[in-house]
């Protein structure tokens, strides 16, 4: 594929806006990432003076990526506390500047609200005076399932000011897949709201979770935020989180915490089984979260940021909450969704709020192009001077629109790759540093270091203008320490097929000029509007249905959502398929772990196509699921390869 290569310009970008010096540049970039992978103990070092130290620590970095023993740490010996980092520490100089921007789903009836560091240490202190009178203690989890309201911030910075572990359920997740979360990490209190506005919409998170707590243990408590005052019922478990606030003291020591102690959980999709608790830890997380944010982004003081993400997932951890908060920025927090109350939703907010930098999703950016030029046009973008995409590749003609039209071709766009598990940006172009290609996520970021395998056997590939899975060769401060209660499987899962390397899970690409391209998971996980689902929890809530016999579940291309879910179905002797059951399904797969599963294409399967030892060839499956079944390859070693000629007859329409 031809590209077009982009040189972005630094100076002179936007008449309000002072533009300044970005903080790398080219040359700064080469140096300073050579010097990051010869000496990472010194160039670490330094890096961790970003952040206040307790006790400064005298290690830096202790890691083995050895099979057997994967044992990663960094600061170890040194102590600090996340929220002190995140809020005290900028109380001297911007007590009164904004913290948090926070927007409302609905702007036409509610007004945003400012929040000031100093109130956001006085929400801080309050929320984390009243998890103690729960009984929260260090090291203990607590469970977040909140709309993205101030609260879900004061929630997450009162655990860290405390330390105790939160794990945030994005609120778009089934009451049976918040109680698998509650009872996977053992949560002492579950804090919620009592409904989510979303899109002009409300969930009712609050009934979500009685319904949710049915199944965890008798102890475990239930604050509840009110955010829309509609009516909910009321339990012994449950504690009015807004009178306890109005009560509880506004003075709260951040507890010391050492820089490997947990400081989240967060659960994500894997190829196989459960959801995994990805456990991120308190020092390297937090320098690598504060160093990218402001490095990747080129933020300067005084800037308005705004990640659309939701808090649910890790892009909100790291880049609306932890990093800014850390850098003391002013960070933007939206409860609502692109399209809503119209499609200039996003762009009358950068107007609003004047902001400079702005972080979204490709499917975002396609589902706005599509809707037309006008609604980005009739809004004041001047203030932008960094556009940042996540989540997937994003496809040449969407960076495009979003370079002419919402950059005016003066904002470089920052294409950054990067997981749950590795706590913040991987390979990233800079601002102001890098030569853009459109679709390519580029470089690595300092302390990275990608390598090419070949998937099969396992050796490195050498050289540029090559293809493989994507690994990384050592350690750096923002990877996950461990799955939460199963070590072994953080070993399995991430370093067990490719010895000595951290596996990614995804293919790449390294071009003729060395710049890294990523084409998507090799693994059986697939990536639905940005959101990582694996085909196996999907089929394991199909089979849960009475009339299912058998599903796989594979993922094809979708114009919106980069990749769609497509479901066969076997149905269980003597089950008719019909319009409605196919419905009832999808219904199911909601309720069972959440709309984000809700399968696009159901397809009913007389029959699926394994091979004689009894594995579904799922590779025959995408084939025709994306369409493409004139290239089916070899099916000679299916048990009964006339079940693909019925899939092939009977394939559904493709939106
Ligand atoms: C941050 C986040 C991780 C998976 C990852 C990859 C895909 C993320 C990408 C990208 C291409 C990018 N991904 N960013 N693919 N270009 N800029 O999304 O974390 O939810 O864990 O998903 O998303 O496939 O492996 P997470």
């Amino acid at each position: 594929m031809k590209t077009k290569e982009i040189t972005q310009p630094m100076g002179d970008v936007g008449a309000t806006v002072d533009h300044p010096k970005p903080h790398v540049t080219a040359k700064d970039y080469a140096e300073m990432y050579a010097a990051s992978v010869r000496d990472p103990n010194t160039f670490w070092a330094e890096q961790g003076k970003r952040l206040d130290w307790i006790k400064p620590f005298s290690k830096v970095k202790n890691t083995s990526f050895e099979p057997g023993n994967i044992d990663i740490r960094w600061f170890e010996d040194g102590t600090l506390n996340v929220s002190a980092n995140c809020i005290d520490r900028h109380l001297a100089k911007r007590g009164d500047q904004t913290a948090i921007i926070w927007e409302p789903d609905d702007s036409r009836t509610e007004k945003a609200q400012h929040i000031t560091y100093r109130q956001l240490h006085n929400s801080v202190c309050k929320m984390a005076n009243v998890l103690r009178s729960l009984g929260v203690d260090k090291g203990d989890r607590v469970v977040i399932y909140l709309p993205m309201i101030p609260e879900a911030a004061f929630a997450m910075l009162a655990c860290t000011r405390i330390g105790a572990i939160h794990s945030i359920v994005f609120a778009g997740f089934s009451p049976d897949a918040l109680g698998a979360r509650i009872n996977g990490c053992d949560a002492k209190v579950v804090i919620t709201a009592d409904f989510a506005p979303r899109g002009g919409r409300e969930t009712p998170l609050k009934s979500n979770a009685d319904t949710a707590l049915l199944h965890c243990k008798e102890h475990v408590k239930c604050l509840v935020v009110k955010r829309t005052g509609g009516q909910t019922t009321w339990t012994n478990r449950d504690h009015d989180c807004n009178a306890m606030m109005d009560e509880a003291s506004a003075e709260c020591a951040p507890v010391e915490m050492a820089a490997e102690d947990p400081l989240f959980i967060l659960y994500t999709s894997g190829s196989t089984g459960q959801p995994k608790g990805v456990v991120h830890t308190t020092g390297g997380y937090l320098l690598y979260a504060a160093m990218t944010h402001q490095i990747v982004f080129d933020y300067h003081d005084g800037d308005i940021f705004w990640c659309t993400a939701d808090v649910g997932w890790v892009t909100g951890h790291s880049y609306i909450v932890y990093g800014p908060l850390a850098n003391g920025a002013t960070t933007v927090m939206f409860e609502g969704v692109p399209t809503y109350p119209d499609a200039g939703r996003f762009w009358e907010v950068c107007a609003e709020h004047k902001v400079n930098q702005f972080y979204t999703a490709p499917t975002a950016i396609r589902a706005l192009m599509g809707a037309g030029n006008d609604w980005v046009e009739k809004h004041d973008l001047s203030s932008l001077r960094v556009l940042g995409s996540v989540g997937e590749p994003i496809n040449p003609e969407a960076w495009n629109w979003y370079n002419d039209v919402v950059g005016k071709g003066n904002c470089p766009i920052v294409d950054t790759f990067w997981q749950t598990e590795t706590g913040g940006h991987m390979l990233t172009p800079l601002p102001g540093a890098t030569t853009l290609k459109p679709g390519a996520a580029q470089q690595p970021f300092f302390g990275v270091q990608p390598v090419v395998l070949e998937p099969t056997s396992g050796d490195v590939v050498e050289g540029n203008g090559v293809e493989g899975v994507l690994c990384i060769k050592d350690s750096w401060p923002g990877q996950m320490r461990t799955v939460w209660g199963d070590h072994e499987r953080f070993e399995k899962t991430y370093f067990g097929d490719y010895k000595g390397y951290y596996f990614s899970g995804d293919g790449c690409r390294r071009d003729e000029d060395g710049d890294y391209w990523i084409t998507g998971r090799v693994d059986d996980v697939i990536n639905v509007s940005g959101h990582r689902m694996g085909t196996a929890e999907v089929e394991s809530a199909l089979v849960a249905h009475a009339k299912v016999a058998e599903s796989a579940v594979v993922g094809y291309p979708h114009d919106v959502k980069g990749q769609g879910i497509y479901a066969y179905v076997t149905l269980m002797n003597g089950q008719e398929p019909s319009d409605e059951l196919r419905k009832e399904l999808e219904v199911w797969v909601r309720t069972e772990i959440g709309p984000i599963a809700k399968p696009d294409l159901i397809q009913w399967a007389p029959g699926l196509p394994k091979t004689r030892s009894g594995k579904i060839m799922r590779r025959i499956l995408r084939k025709i699921a994306e369409d493409d079944y004139d290239s089916l390859g070899d099916t000679s070693t299916l048990a009964d390869p006339l079940v693909v000629d019925d899939l092939i007859a009977n394939r559904m329409n493709r939106r």
